[in-house]
């Protein structure tokens, strides 16, 4: 179908496409760092991840090096419509000092900045609290001893300078996002001294004025993770309560709540209590497995809670899933592109017209309308967008995805 065609069917419902795609143009995704290289880093260590999170798979092609990694990413920025970010990990320096955790400083992300300006695009940015000896009991900011907080808390002084000068050099506010694997295998007796450990450690961290300018803090909570089934020291209401008495963002990450909870449910409720919002979009199978998001119903409600409750303006749209079974510039690429596709479905909804049904209690007629927009041509749409963009689709989009695969599988 041609976008004129689906620009009438559109304007039937009195859906406006060109606005559409002038909005989409302009929302921002967060795109992750460690799709690139399964959540390894450069700090030339070896071990896993630790912290109950998990890449698995081995196929060819991971980025080893800083270099590798941006141009993967170079390429991945390629094929997805509009200008994005980075959300880069603390553990993804980019240097030949060695510095630990607690010695870490901007020069050692200089490289990362330097690009981005050159790409045009903005850096997010997470302290590392997992991956590292001090981590390997699952405590760090909320560790007994008083030696490991204070380590780690410098790790968090250190980032937030870090992302303060990001943002300032690149003249958009960097995302400092806090998630540490703070738990227990089983069942604790004090859990109210591990919480207050971390909360005076989060404070102690967040002392520090930062121009939010430059710099937003956020903090990510979880249910439980493998090694932590008992308790999550940071769990939502954890977070929660301190994101609104601290005022810094809350993240919700799909993959850390029950796999029953409605994430895109709770948008709305905690927007009533935050300035702003980071969304960790993921897609949990029966645990936190972080795969690569489908263009599927979760997707789609996230999406939806966004336009319908006027959220994009102070949400900030980031990425978090690894799969190590497939091209990970692949999984970059139909991540984000259905990230967008999601929210182009989102903003051609016939809004007004639903929420007339709803608050006038005509949920039959809610019910028509939104199963009726199932067989909308979106996907003309879509196209049209790739197409205005400069961006293969379809076919297109498969043969270049390949031929870059083939152009890594090589690497050792
Ligand atoms: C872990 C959290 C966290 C990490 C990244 C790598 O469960 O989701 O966001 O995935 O920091
Ligand atoms: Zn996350």
């Amino acid at each position: 179908m041609s976008y004129d065609t689906a620009k009438s069917a559109f304007a039937d419902w009195g859906v406006d496409t060109d606005a559409a795609l002038e909005q989409l143009t302009r929302i921002p995704i967060s795109m992750h760092c460690w799709q690139g290289d399964d959540v390894v880093g450069f700090e030339q260590k070896s071990g896993s991840s630790g912290g109950g999170i998990q890449a698995t798979g081995n196929h060819p092609g991971r980025a080893r090096t800083p270099d590798e990694l941006r141009a993967d990413l170079e390429f991945a920025y390629a094929m997805i419509p509009g200008k994005h970010r980075l959300n880069l990990h603390a553990m993804y320096l980019d240097t030949d000092a060695r510095p630990d955790r607690d010695e870490i400083e901007f020069e050692h992300f200089a490289p990362w900045v330097d690009w981005a300006r050159d790409q045009g695009i903005g850096l997010d940015f997470n302290p590392t609290f997992f991956a590292h000896s001090k981590a390997d009991d699952n405590l760090t900011l909320s560790h007994p001893d008083q030696g490991i907080r204070d380590f780690w808390i410098e790790h968090g002084k250190r980032s937030r300078d870090i992302a303060a000068r990001m943002g300032a050099a690149l003249a958009s506010p960097c995302v400092n996002n806090i998630w540490v694997p703070d738990g227990y295998k089983d069942t604790p007796i004090d859990r109210m001294s591990a919480r207050a450990r971390l909360e005076g450690s989060l404070d102690i961290m967040l002392a520090p004025p930062q121009d939010k300018t430059h710099m937003l803090d956020a903090v990510e909570s979880k249910l439980f993770g493998i090694g932590v089934e008992a308790c999550t020291v940071g769990s939502h209401e954890f977070y929660m309560g301190y994101a609104i008495r601290n005022g810094t963002l809350l993240c919700l990450d799909m993959g850390h709540f029950h796999p029953t909870e409605n994430i895109a449910d709770k948008l709305s409720a905690v927007a009533l209590s935050l300035d702003e919002i980071l969304l960790h979009v993921s897609r949990p199978m029966r645990w936190d497995s972080d795969h690569v998001i489908l263009l599927n119903e979760d997707i789609l409600q996230m999406a939806q809670e966004l336009v319908s409750a006027d959220l994009l303006g102070r949400t900030h749209i980031g990425l978090d899933f690894f799969d190590a079974t497939i091209s990970r510039t692949a999984a970059w690429t139909i991540g984000t592109r259905n990230m967008q596709k999601a929210l182009l479905r989102a903003l051609l909804m016939p809004w007004e017209q639903l929420k007339a049904a709803e608050s006038t209690l005509d949920f039959s007629h809610r019910l028509i309308v939104t199963e009726e927009f199932r067989d909308m041509p979106f996907g003309a749409v879509w196209a049209e967008f790739c197409a205005r963009e400069d961006r293969p689709n379809g076919q297109a989009l498969i043969a270049e995805l390949d031929r870059y695969q083939a152009s890594v599988a090589g690497r050792g």
